[in-house]
């Protein structure tokens, strides 16, 4: 999925964004969810890992998704927030979530519970994550603490649930696409103990005016 691309004056990017969840062996329906929605001319990446068991926990991450798919914010601290109230009486998820803005200057990323935000910096090895505050959305929310950060062409934002390892080796997915890096990070590294969700998102050039 693509975005437009805007007029900042200066750099625009597009952003090609994909999800990939995998359900963990014998469970029908993943309790990680993925969300990439449009508000404006931002582009919403969600990751959502419902808490507990079966289906009540994947009603819970479904819940979520619905209402992420639905904001017409382009605040993650607004959609956390409407989260975190469309699921009271449930178990509660983990939900990271991250906004680009048209034109992909910046990212905004914002989160409760263990889904981690990595960004893989083109230019460097460098890799920026965003701490993960403690809590549970739908049941005890912290007070939210968003980071911003500026995008360049080639940047890789990666939203993935703790189904999917920390120390795999990043460098594979450098040159990939959304799709391919999301497919290659769930292969590589889920931990195969867990549903396993991935949010993948490339900055790339923008059409010169
Ligand atoms: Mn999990």
């Amino acid at each position: 999925m693509s975005t437009g691309v805007s007029e900042l004056g200066g750099w625009a990017g597009v952003l090609d964004a994909a999800v990939a969840v995998r359900a963990y062996r014998g469970e029908i329906e993943s309790r990680d969810a993925g969300v990439i929605a449009a508000v404006g001319g931002a582009t919403v990446l969600a990751l959502i890992d419902g808490l507990g068991h079966g289906r009540e926990a994947a009603r819970a991450a479904r819940a979520a998704a619905l209402v992420i798919e639905r904001a017409q914010s382009d605040d993650p601290e607004h959609i956390l927030q409407a989260c975190h109230a469309a699921l009271q009486g449930t178990r509660g998820a983990a939900v990271t979530v991250a906004i680009v803005d048209a034109g992909c200057a910046t990212v905004r990323m914002a989160g409760v519970g263990n889904v981690s935000c990595r960004l893989r910096r083109a230019a460097d090895t460098g890799e920026l994550a965003t701490p993960l505050r403690g809590g549970i959305v739908g049941a005890s929310l912290p007070r939210l603490v968003p980071s911003t950060r500026q995008l360049a062409s080639g940047d890789l934002i990666l939203l993935h649930t703790d189904g999917v390892r920390d120390d795999v080796d990043w460098s594979v997915l450098r040159t990939h696409g959304a799709a391919l890096a999301a497919a290659r990070l769930l292969d590589q590294g889920a931990t195969g103990t867990d549903d396993a969700g991935v949010v993948a998102a490339r900055v790339l050039p923008g059409e010169s005016a």
